[in-house]
């Protein structure tokens, strides 16, 4: 499949992840799923906080570069895919991979749960520290290799919550597609 048609099934949108209608919204969660803040936190009041955390409770946590799943709840999406990004130090301590396996093993989740629109927030790049030219990159790459092999997943929407990220990730797509 050519780049072009790879990027026709993408989306990048500035707003609030939570409103989306898809099959799957991505939570940029921590390793113990326990909720937090930034768009976590938004996720767990917008599905409804404590079937969330009942939800979630049951899972056992998840290990950073991986995803799991629980029900949407409240939210517009079916589900909601639950992965750990990682906490930036310099670059040079696995970051690249493990953000890269985030969007990898989501999308796999996502495609064995049969949902075929997921949308992710730009993780690990709030609370985590992770620049984010570097992880949009990191992020654009590792979706746009996936969607190539998997004609299953149609579209995939990234969401940016400020303007500004919103503007940047525009640019670095445009570099990219
Ligand atoms: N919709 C879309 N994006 C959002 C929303 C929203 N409603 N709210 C914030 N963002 P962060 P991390 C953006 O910090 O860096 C939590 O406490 C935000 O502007 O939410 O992976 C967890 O429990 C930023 O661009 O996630 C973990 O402990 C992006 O989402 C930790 O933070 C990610 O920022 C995870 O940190």
């Amino acid at each position: 499949m050519s780049t072009a048609d790879v990027w026709s099934r993408i989306e990048l949108r500035q707003g609030d992840i939570t409103r989306l209608d898809v099959d799957a919204v991505v939570n940029a969660a921590n390793s113990r799923l326990a909720g937090g803040g930034g768009v976590d936190g938004a996720i767990h009041r917008a599905a409804g906080a404590a079937q969330l955390q009942a939800a979630c409770r049951k899972l056992g946590g998840c290990a950073t570069g991986d995803a799991k799943l629980t029900p949407g709840f409240n939210l517009p999406a079916r589900y909601i895919i639950h992965t750990v990004g990682p906490v930036y130090r310099d670059g040079r301590h696995g970051e690249p991979e493990l953000l890269s396996s985030c969007y990898r093993r989501a999308l796999e989740v996502a495609a064995e749960h049969g949902a075929r629109t997921v949308a992710f927030p730009a993780i690990s790049t709030g609370v985590y520290g992770y620049p984010f030219e570097a992880a949009t990159r990191v992020a654009f790459e590792t979706v746009t290799g996936f969607l190539a092999e998997h004609p299953e997943i149609e579209r995939v929407v990234f969401v940016f919550f400020g303007r500004d990220d919103y503007e940047h990730a525009r640019a670095v797509r445009d570099e990219l597609a």
